[in-house]
């Protein structure tokens, strides 16, 4: 059985479809989104659609928690919604909200050694005590080891984690394609007019699709 595991696809079901076709993805292989299934492109619901209708596994990602926490009301006092969200939250069906709210926070393969999360996981910490907030957030590890949501607050947490397991994640668009010893991240910003990317094991091979156009500035 071969695993595809897709970054972040932001609601751009055009260049899912396209990059499933890329794969040769056909039923019985197992497809795997690493998060921010939702929000800012065009067509959320049509991806939420897809990977119900098909039986894809998916992790949760930020914006996939954050419209969930709207939408069964427990947003944050005083915040205003984003354009962004308030389109997913106009869109989905209950079908596809009840999908979302399935997702866990990560996924283990044991035959693949490997895991799937949105953002990372904090080097040292036991999986079973890795908060949500970095989970969904984390970029980077400062020189004293303290995780970071920032970009610039020092080297990508991929490039620190020693395995044993094999973490496939997203959530960076900015640092991009990402390919460590034991990390790959495949956030190559499709919704920002960038590529939507699959890494497929076994075969280890990436594949990726242009976006049709930037549906968002980064
Ligand atoms: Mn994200």
């Amino acid at each position: 059985m071969r695993t595809l595991f897709i970054g972040d696809v932001h609601g751009c079901s055009a260049e899912l479809d396209a990059l499933l076709m890329a794969c040769d993805w056909r039923p019985g292989d197992r497809v795997v989104l690493v998060g921010d299934l939702v929000a800012k492109g065009p067509d959320s619901a049509g991806v939420v659609r897809r990977a119900r209708e098909h039986g894809f596994q998916a992790v949760k990602g930020n914006h996939d928690a954050h419209v969930l926490r709207w939408h069964g009301g427990h947003a944050a006092k005083g915040k205003k919604l984003k354009p962004e969200h308030r389109q997913v939250l106009d869109t989905l069906s209950a079908a596809d909200w009840a999908y979302m709210a399935t997702l866990p926070s990560y996924l283990h393969f044991p035959d693949l050694n490997a895991l799937a999360v949105h953002a990372g996981l904090v080097p040292g910490v036991p999986l079973t005590e890795q908060k949500e907030e970095f989970l969904f957030n984390l970029r980077s590890i400062a020189a004293d080891g303290t995780p970071s949501k920032r970009l610039e607050a020092g080297e990508p947490w991929g490039s620190l984690w020693k395995g044993p397991e094999l973490v496939i994640f997203g959530h960076d668009a900015m640092r991009g394609l990402q390919k460590h010893p034991f990390a790959v991240g495949l956030d190559s910003g499709c919704v920002y007019g960038g590529k939507l990317t699959a890494y497929v094991l076994p075969e280890g091979r990436f594949y990726s699709v242009p976006a049709a156009r930037a549906y968002m500035a980064l």
